[in-house]
């Protein structure tokens, strides 16, 4: 065990494990896996600013109080689509790398307080104890706010460590499916159980009467919830813009003006498509919008010209060199360098301060700015394959399921996840690359950029590289994996197949909650273990799912293939 918590850089601070105050401290986040030493105390590792994380801090509070009441309101079957929505902005906004604007998120606050009150009518009088999150009201200015957030922050030394560890894993995962959910709603579809169940989970945050194994149960749910959620948006996605289908995605650029767009937000995309259509720009993807070039309502846009740059993480270097707007419609924004400030936005929930927000639909600033920088030069270049969602590996499951039986393809490797800054991430770009020629290699999310660009070459026809999606979309990897599961009349665990993640935000959090909802086991994580895990949690997680941690790629593979 002891081996086990150092490999996972467990240990290094006790005081996340005990909750114990430490002098000295700005600030406590320890939400995402660039988390200092354990829990950002200065400021945040991505740039967040003490102020900002104690109105979130702030948030998270008053979203709590707002869903007491709802939970209670619902229980008497009553329900209120703007408290509901509501639910969606509030998580979303405090995902890592998704707003870091002060005066965003005081509006967010107070606009809390007013719902929390609205909330509180539609439950009308209940009987029982009211926590205080429930009756909390908003001080007068930013500072107060901050005063207030720093008052609710993370940290509880009241609450057991490992309930509190267990309660965290829960909000993160609701942060989480928050984000899925809300470009669902974007699309139109939303769903009475998710949000039903976001109620009672984060009450069930301010319930004391709770103890760990209720807690376990709820953060199970909450995978299940996430799976929904899914589902959710890949109907949404897939009503409006097709399934995706194989389509090779040009990495090189055309002439002409350009624009950038990074983030999940498949409408947006679309939008900016159609008002940009005939002006002479193209669009360009960048991080998790590369997938949307497998969609056919969306690849029938001539000018969705190409892919640009890789994953979140080197948006500062490779954007001084992308000659037109950038735009972000979701995270993972970073503090934007001079040398593209004055031609970036954000769309929707995503803020950083000074930088123009597009609120709506109206995309004519970031076009205008975009017919004003100079655009490439045509200089062609490689092309990647995308589109591998559900429907089209099941469209050749036959061919996948012979080339099994005939011994062709021995192993299958699910290599997905988040991205990140530390270089043990490079385990990622070693293991595709040492993954034996008789195996195949299931991606998704930006993680993906470690290996994408690598030539992997065929099975029989079958690309041994087949990019499902978007992290949104292991949705269709437990849909390949159930469907292969019943061909081989086996259980998914029995599959030759090996889960080998990376997480960094709280959207892997809830994939990661789903993946143990649906009992799989034996999954390795990395590049280090969240710190929001206590040591016992760790044990309970390994004792009944056998998570590990990756080690090297070579000894990885060893083991699996063994
Ligand atoms: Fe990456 Fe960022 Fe998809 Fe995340 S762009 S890190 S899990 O937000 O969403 O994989
Ligand atoms: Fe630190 Fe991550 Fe929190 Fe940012 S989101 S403050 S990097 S733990």
């Amino acid at each position: 065990m002891k081996k086990l918590l150092n490999l996972f850089g467990l240990g290094r601070t006790p005081e996340t494990s005990t909750n114990k105050e430490t002098p000295m401290e700005n600030m406590f986040c320890y939400q995402c896996e660039q988390a200092a030493n354990g829990g950002c105390t200065k400021i945040g590792v991505c740039g967040k600013q003490p102020d900002v994380s104690a109105l979130q801090d702030l948030l998270v509070y008053a979203l709590k109080g707002i869903a007491f009441w709802a939970d209670k309101a619902r229980q008497s079957g009553k329900k209120d689509a703007e408290i509901d929505r509501f639910m969606l902005d509030g998580l979303f906004t405090t995902v890592t790398n998704v707003d870091f604007a002060a005066d965003e998120i005081e509006k967010l606050v107070r606009k809390a307080a007013e719902i929390k009150d609205k909330a509180k009518a539609l439950a009308g009088p209940i009987a029982g104890d009211i926590p205080e999150a429930a009756t909390w009201q908003p001080a007068g200015d930013q500072a107060a706010l901050v005063a207030q957030g720093e008052a609710h922050g993370v940290k509880d030394p009241s609450i057991d460590p490992d309930v509190h560890s267990v309660q965290q894993i829960l909000i993160y995962g609701m942060k989480g499916y928050a984000a899925y959910a809300h470009h669902a709603l974007v699309i139109g579809l939303e769903s009475e159980e998710v949000y039903a169940y976001t109620h009672k989970f984060l009450a069930a945050t301010l319930d004391k009467s709770l103890g760990l194994m209720d807690l376990v149960g709820l953060a199970m749910e909450c995978g299940r919830i996430n799976l929904v959620t899914m589902e959710l948006l890949d109907k949404a996605n897939t009503d409006s813009f097709g399934h995706p289908v194989p389509t090779p995605v040009q990495l090189g650029t055309k002439a002409g003006k350009a624009i950038l767009v990074s983030g999940h937000d498949l409408r947006m995309l679309e939008e900016l498509l159609k008002q940009t259509e005939g002006k002479g720009i193209n669009i360009y993807t960048h991080g998790e919008m590369l997938p949307a070039h497998g969609y056919p309502g969306l690849k029938k846009y001539a000018h969705l010209a190409g892919n640009f740059g890789g994953a979140w993480q080197d948006q500062a270097k490779e954007f001084a060199g992308f000659p037109g707007a950038i735009i972000f419609n979701t995270n993972c924004i970073q503090k934007p360098a001079a040398s593209y400030k004055d031609r970036l936005f954000t769309w929707g929930l995503v803020q950083w301060p000074d930088v123009p927000n597009i609120d709506g639909w109206d995309f004519s600033p970031v076009i205008e700015k975009a017919l004003e920088c100079p655009g490439f030069e045509e200089a062609p270049g490689k092309e990647i394959l995308v589109g591998f969602g559900h429907n089209a590996v099941l469209g050749v499951a036959d061919k996948v399921i012979d080339a099994v039986k005939a011994g062709d393809i021995k192993h299958f490797f699910l290599v997905g996840g988040c991205d990140g800054a530390k270089s043990g991430r490079n385990y990622y770009t070693e293991f595709a690359e040492q993954a034996p020629k008789d195996t195949v290699i299931l991606t998704l999310a930006c993680g993906k950029y470690r290996f994408n660009k690598l030539d992997f070459g065929d099975i029989g026809g079958i690309p041994r590289l087949l990019d499902i999606g978007q992290c949104n979309d292991a949705y269709s990897a437990i849909q390949i994996a159930v469907a292969l599961a019943g061909a081989f009349e086996c259980e998914v665990n029995e599959l030759p197949l090996s889960m080998i993640l990376s997480w960094y935000e709280q959207k892997a959090v809830a994939i990661l909650l789903t993946l143990l909802h649906l009992g799989i086991k034996d999954i390795k994580l990395g590049p280090t273990l969240p710190a929001f895990i206590t040591p016992n949690v760790l044990n309970f997680l390994v004792e009944n799912f056998n998570i590990g941690p990756i080690t090297t790629a070579e000894e990885d593979l060893k083991q699996i293939l063994g």
